[in-house]
């Protein structure tokens, strides 16, 4: 299927301490984001870079959380930008920390319910991001943004987040950092976790074939949001946070395939990407082919098979 694809800067660099996830997008655009989509057949638009809501500095209770009132800033900016291109075609998000996904995810949320459609998020990260303001210890927001999507107390200096997504919906692939306050929230959550450890057991194809399976079956809508620190860090350095035992090459490539093969994607986030830690660019240059995968690049162009 042809896509009319829509590109959103997102230079968000404040929901972690660590400068230089400002530079994520334009290394999109050098690494040929783009040309790879268009080369596939689909339109691109590429709509530049959203500016955050300006606001006064906003004091939390919490005196570890920091640049409260910029990341509330791009949430607004980012929601509604988001909101617009998904009701236009896929919107990706071209991060940026990962705090973007308050904004992003929330536009794509209040467009799947003015659709009447169930949206559904497939969070690819070594990170389960499931901190409330209250009981982050970095205060770093961009270890918060699924605990907003799912509907978690304590997002009070936030717009209220359209149609919170149900646990059942939520997947995670990749897992293998959670901290003890997320795992106490996410043990009696339905959220399905597929750790590390699963993935050595299982696979990575049979977890994600359950999810989509369930996306199906609702006739959802399916958010993909994909942290550079997925990967591991000897294929993809550009992170600030790396966390040793991530995935594969070919389990990442993988992941965009089946999703390919699925037509269940409606849009996405790539986020984290450090460009002053990389080399020669090569974790851009995997992220715009593992992109490449996920809009219908193939090894071999055999016959779609389903298993
Ligand atoms: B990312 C962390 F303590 N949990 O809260 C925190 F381990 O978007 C990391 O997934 C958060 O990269 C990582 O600061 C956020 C930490
Ligand atoms: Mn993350
Ligand atoms: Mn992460
Ligand atoms: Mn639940």
């Amino acid at each position: 299927m042809t896509q009319k694809v829509i590109l959103i800067g997102a230079p968000v660099d404040t929901g972690q301490k660590r400068a230089g996830c400002l530079m994520g997008p334009a290394a999109y655009r050098v690494a040929g984001l783009a040309e790879a989509i268009s080369g596939l057949g689909h339109q691109v638009i590429d709509r530049g870079d959203v500016a955050p809501v300006a606001h006064e500095p906003m004091p939390h209770p919490n005196p570890a959380v920091h640049h409260l009132a910029e990341t509330v800033g791009w949430t607004e900016a980012l929601s509604q930008a988001g909101q617009a291109a998904a009701a236009e075609g896929f919107p990706i998000f071209l991060g940026g920390d990962h705090s973007l996904s308050l904004g992003s995810v929330a536009g794509v949320a209040a467009h799947a319910e003015s659709v009447g459609r169930p949206l559904f998020l497939l969070w690819l990260d070594a990170h389960t991001d499931f901190h409330t303001l209250q009981s982050t210890q970095s205060g770093n927001l961009h270890g918060t943004p699924v605990a907003y999507i799912a509907g978690r107390p304590g997002f009070d200096a936030f717009p209220p987040f359209p149609a919170p997504v149900a646990h059942h919906r939520i997947c995670m692939l990749g897992i293998r950092s959670v901290d003890d306050a997320e795992e106490a929230a996410l043990i009696p959550a339905e959220i399905e976790i597929a750790d590390m450890r699963v993935l050595d057991e299982r696979g990575i194809g049979a977890p994600l074939r359950e999810f989509l399976a369930k996306v199906r079956a609702e006739n959802g809508l399916l958010h993909v949001s994909l942290d550079v620190d997925f990967l591991d860090p000897s294929i993809a350095p550009a992170v600030g946070t790396t966390v040793p035992g991530g995935t594969t090459f070919r389990e990442a490539h993988l992941v965009m395939e089946l999703l390919h093969e699925s037509g269940l994607v409606s849009s996405l986030d790539l986020v984290e990407l450090n460009p002053f830690l990389d080399e020669r660019g090569r974790t851009a240059e995997l992220m715009v082919d593992l992109v490449a995968s996920l809009m219908g690049r193939k090894v071999f162009d055999r016959p779609t098979r389903m298993h």
